[in-house]
């Protein structure tokens, strides 16, 4: 047995009932078989076995009170996976399927995507199954309020920076941070995605959106290929959606779809920035349901979500670009093929894991372009990572400034993937090169720290 087969051996027997942690350390340590080979010194210090495991796990209970006066209780929590080169860095999520086996592999992702930006970042994740559908301001006030009066001690600008992921947004990080700032009584850069009043950056909002489709532009580039007059499936249309929506009809591309939990809308016409800007005002400020686009725009159908992944969903829609865009394991292997079967160049996750191990086998399989979520999101906590140089600097950068330092991060991070995987015979596979690169930086940091 080989060394990554012992580690996986021995990750799956510690947590068989963790899914996704197991599939994204899968995922990275398949991809490190002939690294750990050229370097004997990794095996020696149990660098693998050291990696899968988080230095420190925290969960918490979350009472809060409703605007009827009935109590709630929820589970929140914070893992701080590795800091081996940088405070621990990662969003946080409110939703109701969040687990400890979701943290896990959202705060493992972490550790590759932040070694790839080029920053000092540590990763990490946290979140609660708590779910913001449906409830007040104030009530979502009240819960942040009570999660953060257990975080704010495990938490600091130099310790560990959390910040925005799905249900939390600008509105939950205000909350958070006014409830820190009173309990440390110091203002910091503690969290970003803060509002551009109260130390956030500009880009920010737009970084995970904006840099995976700037990602997407580098890859068509190796084809000579361009966004100009490629249709695009998007899947989400919360903010990494919106972003990247944005983007590609700045490029000139054509948007075709945008969904939710409840179900996709296809607009033959594509969607424009007039439509885009209807999108964010239903999404951002009334909060409403994607369905009512069908009702509003007559280009548009709209089809409610099957219980189960379908082939006839949004998948299913002939593109040549496809950003998925909403959660993990979104694209299957049977919606895999339907994509390869329409004709699909180039598919660059948006989302955190969204498409499974037989979708990604299927892709690449088929000679079409693929890039993993942890390359090609990592615009946002590159963002983030600006956000708290800038809090440091106790300085602003203009948003011309930052959206090109954002390019060249993400140029940088194509350019390590697509650089690597050619060093090893694999030219064209973005998911060894990012794994590989990501692994190497903080393999390095690891080894020259000691056994910690
Ligand atoms: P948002 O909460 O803003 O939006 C999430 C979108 O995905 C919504 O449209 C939501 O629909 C949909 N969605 C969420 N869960 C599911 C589900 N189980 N099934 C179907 N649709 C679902 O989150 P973000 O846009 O911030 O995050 C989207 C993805 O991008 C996540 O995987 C996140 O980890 C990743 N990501 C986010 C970054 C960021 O900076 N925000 C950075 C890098 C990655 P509904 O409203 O109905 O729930
Ligand atoms: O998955 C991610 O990279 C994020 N949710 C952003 C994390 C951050 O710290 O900005």
């Amino acid at each position: 047995m080989s060394h990554v087969e012992a580690a996986l051996k021995l990750a799956r027997q510690r947590d068989p009932d963790q899914p996704e942690f197991l599939q994204a350390v899968e995922e990275v340590l398949e991809s490190l078989e002939s690294v750990m080979e050229a370097h004997p010194e990794f095996v020696e210090a149990k660098i693998l076995e050291r990696m899968v495991e988080p230095e420190r796990l925290l969960q918490f209970r979350v009472p809060w009170v409703d605007d009827s006066g009935k109590v709630h209780v929820n589970r929140g929590f914070r893992i701080q996976f590795n800091g081996a080169i940088g405070p621990y860095k990662g969003g946080l999520r409110f939703h109701p399927s969040v687990n400890l086996s979701i943290l896990k592999f959202l705060a493992f992702e972490q550790v590759f995507k932040n070694s790839l930006t080029g920053l000092p970042l540590g990763g990490g994740k946290g979140g609660s199954d708590f779910d913001p559908k449906g409830k007040s301001d104030n009530e979502v006030m009240r819960f942040c309020q009570s999660f953060m009066s257990e975080l704010w001690r495990h938490i600091g600008n130099n310790t560990d920076v959390p910040a925005g992921d799905i249900g939390v947004g600008g509105r939950e990080i205000g909350y958070l941070f006014g409830q820190y700032k009173k309990l440390q009584n110091e203002f910091t850069g503690v969290l970003t995605g803060k509002g551009m009043s109260w130390g956030g950056s500009l880009i920010r909002p737009e970084a995970t959106g904006y840099g995976l489709v700037y990602f997407v532009r580098e890859m068509l580039a190796t084809k000579s290929e361009t966004f100009a007059g490629k249709s695009v499936a998007i899947s989400g249309s919360g903010n990494v959606a919106q972003y990247a929506c944005e983007k590609v009809i700045e490029l000139g591309g054509k948007p075709m779809t945008m969904s939710d939990s409840s179900g996709f809308i296809h607009d033959a016409d594509g969607i424009d920035a007039e439509k885009l800007a209807w999108i964010m005002d239903l999404k951002n400020n009334r909060r409403g349901r994607i369905s009512e686009y069908a009702d509003h725009f007559a280009s548009a159908s709209y089809a409610a979500a099957q219980p189960e992944p379908s082939v006839n969903g949004l998948w299913s829609v002939k593109v040549d670009v496809a950003l998925p865009c909403a959660t993990q394991n979104e694209i299957n292997g049977d919606e895999a093929k339907s994509l390869v079967d329409n004709g699909v160049m180039v598919v660059g996750e948006g989302a955190n894991m969204p498409c499974t191990p037989e979708a990604i086998e299927c892709f690449q399989g088929n000679g079409v372009m693929f890039s993993p979520g942890k390359a090609s999101n990592a615009g946002g906590v590159a963002t983030s990572g600006l956000e708290m140089s800038q809090n440091s600097l106790r300085m602003n950068w203009s948003r011309e400034e930052v959206d090109e330092k954002l390019d060249t991060i993400m140029v940088n991070i194509h350019k390590a993937a697509y650089d690597t995987a050619k060093k090893y015979g694999r030219e064209g596979d973005y998911v060894f090169g990012a794994n590989v690169a990501g692994f190497l930086k903080v393999a390095d940091a690891m080894l020259a720290q000691g056994v910690l």
